[in-house]
């Protein structure tokens, strides 16, 4: 306790934190933000121990901000963590009297460490490299020269040299380190004829409203239980169907490309948004019936229920019904499914929470008997069918004093129908034009196994109107349909997700 009190940082724990530093900067300029990255595996085990509560209040309140903080907190760690191991061959180099000793030792014991932990020789390489260079300049490095404020000590140089090395290794890995290619948008020009006059039926169909996004959408929203995302080598990967099966499959991606395959609009929308929130988001989507691949399996399930499982470790259970007209896809907009989105596959169920879409799938277990999911364990109820809601994201002036407002509208599979505003706060109400449906219907012909239902697709809402002169709250709802106007009671989105009609004041 006392020692504790005592102790004051010295030169060396300086230099070794820098080190620490280095080595994190080195493994990120090797391999980026990608699971191999030295920092990637105590991210994922934060992930996964961190308390439900905590997760649960993270994404509420701060979104993707949760997964940066996680990051970020791991990356800390991992810094103290070889920050250490730089300190003991620095020790070690004291009690030897050999300054090669350090950045030798240190650099062997992070590539080591490094290796065990990411299993990538690239991302411990760039981590020792990073440990050897940090300790070696500040061995090695020249005397500062003096600038009449008398000698600087061999002490500040040393530290600085470790510093400069960390900070140049940062720089490169600002550069590097973010080189995930960002998603292309518009209609890619070599995709098929099917894809071009899908996406561009998008296009024309969208309403012309200042502020409104597309009907597809252009910056697809993310939610990822990690920071890093997988990245899958498509050569490495398998899909295989297991439990409560006849025969267990496993199916390579020529298998599924061989398969017959469907392109079709689906939106998704994040149990855990807020009411008015941006986590719902339409894309185009090419791949292939899941039924076809479990249906060969032959599924003998007590509970009629099935385990989806992804290389990020996480889980969604869910009835089996809920797969019917549900697509495995590979392909986004016309394009390679992105790695943001759960490259090389990705579920995408109708109507339901995006919690069960579950992305980079690897395997569909086929249950014996019902269980929790990765959410569900974490206090959320995100796997049944999508609420509702019209959002009010544009509010605009036109000429003449009048007003409009806009958004995009969405019900699952139940339907838009119609989208009802009313602009005195819910008192009277009035019917808001809609964009064309992208899909007209779902079609099931000669497949009687499946349940038909409206497309699982948003439509965009718009309405003008004279200014009433003062202050006013706008609130829009959806007619389902079947003619079911939507609920106005609101929920907060833990734990079964935001409900209730969205309204804003306009000025
Ligand atoms: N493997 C895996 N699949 C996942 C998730 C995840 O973290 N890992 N997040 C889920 C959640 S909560 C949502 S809302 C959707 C979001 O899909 P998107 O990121 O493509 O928008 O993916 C789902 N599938
Ligand atoms: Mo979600």
């Amino acid at each position: 306790m006392s020692r504790l009190a005592r102790y004051r940082p010295s030169a060396d724990d300086g230099v070794a934190l820098f080190a620490g530093v280095a080595a994190v900067a080195g493994s990120l300029v090797a391999v980026g933000f990608s699971p191999a990255f030295v920092a990637s595996p105590l991210e994922r085990w934060l992930a996964r121990e961190m308390p439900g509560i905590v997760v649960s209040l993270a994404i509420q309140y701060l979104g993707s901000l949760g997964q940066q903080l996680n990051l970020v907190m791991a990356a800390l760690v991992t810094v103290l963590l070889l920050g250490g191991v730089a300190r003991v061959g620095m020790a070690v180099g004291d009690a030897l009297y050999n300054r090669a000793v350090p950045p030798i030792l240190s650099g062997t014991a992070v590539f080591t460490l490094g290796t065990v932990v990411t299993g990538s020789f690239s991302s411990s390489g760039g981590a020792a490299v990073g440990t050897a260079l940090a300790l070696g300049f500040a061995t090695l490095s020249p005397s500062l020269p003096t600038r009449g404020h008398g000698e600087t000590s061999d002490d500040r140089r040393r530290v600085l040299a470790s510093l400069g090395t960390a900070a140049g290794l940062g720089v490169v890995a600002s550069v590097f380190g973010s080189r995930a290619p960002e998603p292309d948008v518009g209609i890619p020009e070599n995709a098929r004829p099917e894809v071009q006059n899908a996406l561009q039926r998008a296009t024309d169909s969208s309403l012309d409203v200042s502020g409104l996004e597309g009907l597809v959408s252009d910056e697809f929203f993310t939610v990822d239980i990690n920071a890093v995302d997988p990245e899958v080598e498509v050569t490495d990967w398998e899909l295989s169907v297991t439990g409560a099966v006849e025969e267990e499959i496993t199916l390579d991606m020529e298998d599924i490309r061989s398969m017959e395959s469907r392109t079709e609009f689906n939106t998704l929308r994040c149990v855990g948004e807020s009411l008015n929130g941006k986590k719902m988001d339409n894309a185009l989507w090419t791949g292939v019936d899941v039924m076809d691949i479990v249906e060969r399996a032959g599924p003998q399930s007590d509970c009629e229920c099935v385990m989806f499982r992804a290389d990020d470790d996480y889980y969604e259970e869910f009835p089996i019904a809920a797969l019917n007209g549900a697509m495995l896809a590979y392909e986004m907009n016309g394009r390679p499914l992105p790695r943001g989105h759960g490259y090389p596959l990705r579920a995408l169920v109708p109507g339901h929470w995006g919690e069960i879409n579950v992305k980079w799938i690897t395997e569909i277990e086929v249950l014996e008997r019902e269980a929790e999911g990765y959410w569900e364990e974490r206090g959320w109820h995100g796997t049944g069918p999508v609420e509702s809601v019209a959002k009010i994201h544009a509010t605009n002036t036109l000429a003449e004093g009048r007003k409009q407002v806009a958004g995009h509208a969405y019900a699952g599979t139940r339907g838009v129908s119609t989208v009802e505003v009313s602009i005195d706060g819910g008192d009277t109400w009035n019917e808001a034009r809609l964009s064309e449906p992208l899909t007209e219907s779902v079609d099931w012909e000669g497949d009687p196994g499946q349940t038909p239902h409206a497309p699982d697709v948003w439509r965009q809402w718009a309405y003008e109107y004279d200014h009433p002169g003062s202050r006013h709250e706008v609130v829009a709802r959806v007619v389902e349909d079947d003619g079911t106007v939507q609920s106005s009671e609101r929920r907060e989105s833990f734990p079964n997700g935001p409900a209730g009609w969205v309204s804003r004041t306009v000025q």
